[in-house]
């Protein structure tokens, strides 16, 4: 096992990941910008390192700095967390290349998940459905409004180094083809240094419904069932849960199964996130995150498994720590990601937290690195906490977050605790019936005047 993990990341996860460490008697080494010297995890490690100014391409994207800080504290690993670093497949290849292991899939497995194109044809040659559409060369003008006519009105035509929402755009019939592919391919360019496009059938009203999978990089592989992670705003998820409330133990298992032989047929390693489109009562794949997500703690919660612990033994060559049939799902979880921002703008409100009252009790977890006095500061994600609720059922867990929302204080800043009160309280978010477009189409009622 390790004997000193250094964290590459910062705020609340890199508090989690401390966490892992100090209960596996691993000791840590905190990095740090200027702007977060006084963070809670940088307080609790063993040891700090200062490696640059706030500016996220000079601190926590700088690698010869983080290569120099695990070097002269001798950390044997490098947690790279959720952001910044955690999928760049080069930074995997640098902390290797120095004989520290990287937490985290090997940088080709990385590298394949970051060009979508090349993960969904691997993915559907491993027997997972895909989005029908069309991956091949789109810059024939003719071959494209041949293929976006097989597929059929209206398809979407998404960036290969896209992702996350980035470098897309709806075309809804033939005329508007030539013009919105054009636009796609240059937005892409400026956003990624690559225009390849690839086009699938657009899905109107889906859920996004992602499966937990780890692998032991050997051909061995489960899941961990999956989250519900439809509530979101601008591709930020506001909401998350576990188990997803329009899914069935047969559908669970059934594409928990069929993600979980795809991690195996690939030997992958660590942990991953299989991101699906849930509509009609298919599946179709649309990406995979090679890294630990942040709504990770919903997973624990109905699994009671610490993904963050098996992450670091599987890195440091352990098997999984358990099989597929010692995998057991009790009750029901939500997370509600509570951010620095304005409920009703969300624009940020960094500042002085001049009081800090988390809710607690039984099922449930906040993890955070507040504390009353602490300035959040303006040049980071906005997320400040993660409230994680657990019951033996959904509404028993919605009653319990309805109370933990009342009692969360957080003064001195705006915060998103009122929108998620309001949601909680809302009956089609009680009935669980709502697709990726619900929030967005609901916040006037939900937070408006
Ligand atoms: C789609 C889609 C509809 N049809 N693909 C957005 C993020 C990226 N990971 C994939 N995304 C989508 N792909 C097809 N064929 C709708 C979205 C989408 C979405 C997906 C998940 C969560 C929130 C979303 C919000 C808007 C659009």
């Amino acid at each position: 096992m390790f004997e000193k993990i250094l964290i590459a990341n910062r705020g609340e996860i890199a508090l989690r990941i401390h966490r892992a460490c100090r209960e596996m008697g691993i000791k840590t080494v905190a990095v740090h910008s200027t702007a977060d010297a006084d963070a809670m995890h940088v307080r609790l490690a063993d040891e700090f390192v200062c490696i640059g100014p706030p500016n996220p391409k000079e601190s926590y994207l700088n690698i010869p700095a983080l290569i120099s800080a695990a070097e002269i504290t001798g950390a044997d690993a490098v947690h790279p967390g959720y952001g910044f670093l955690s999928e760049n497949a080069r930074f995997a290849e640098i902390v290797e290349a120095h004989e520290i292991a990287f937490i985290g899939p090997t940088p080709e497995h990385i590298r394949l998940m970051g060009d979508k194109i090349a993960a969904k044809k691997t993915m559907r040659d491993l027997g997972v459905p895909v989005v029908p559409g069309f991956e091949g060369n789109l810059e024939d003008m003719d071959v494209a409004r041949k293929e976006a006519g097989a597929i059929g009105y209206p398809v979407l035509a998404k960036a290969a180094a896209g992702g996350g929402g980035r470098g897309m755009k709806v075309i809804k019939s033939e005329d508007q083809l030539e013009e919105l592919l054009t636009q796609a391919r240059n937005e892409a360019m400026h956003a990624f240094g690559d225009d390849t496009m690839y086009m699938e059938k657009y899905l109107p009203s889906p859920r996004h419904i992602e499966v937990q999978v780890f692998g032991d990089g050997k051909g061995e592989a489960i899941h961990l069932g999956e989250r519900d992670c439809s509530l979101q705003r601008r591709h930020q998820k506001v909401l998350e849960e576990a188990p997803s409330p329009a899914l069935n133990a047969n559908q669970r298992n059934a594409i928990g199964e069929r993600a979980a032989k795809a991690v195996a047929g690939l030997g992958y390693r660590g942990a991953g996130t299989i991101e699906f489109l849930y509509q009609d009562g298919e599946f179709y794949f649309i990406e995979m995150n090679t890294r630990l997500q942040v709504e990770h703690p919903v997973t624990e919660a109905i699994t009671r498994i610490d993904l963050v612990r098996e992450q670091i033994r599987i890195a440091s060559g352990a098997p999984l720590s358990l099989s597929q049939k010692d995998v057991r799902f009790a009750g029901h979880a939500v997370e509600c990601r509570i951010n620095a921002e304005d409920p009703r703008t969300f624009r940020p409100t960094p500042g002085n937290v001049t009081d800090y009252h988390p809710p607690g009790g039984l099922g449930v977890r906040v993890d955070s690195g507040l504390y009353q006095g602490y300035r959040v500061p303006p040049y980071y994600d906005s997320l400040i906490a993660k409230l994680v609720v657990h019951g033996r059922n959904r509404n028993e867990c919605l009653m319990r977050l309805r109370r933990c929302l009342e009692e969360f204080v957080i003064g001195g800043i705006s915060t998103t605790i009122p929108l998620h009160a309001a949601l909680v309280d809302d009956p089609e978010f009680i009935d669980g019936d709502y697709t990726i477009h619900w929030l967005e189409q609901n916040l006037e009622r939900l937070v408006g005047d």
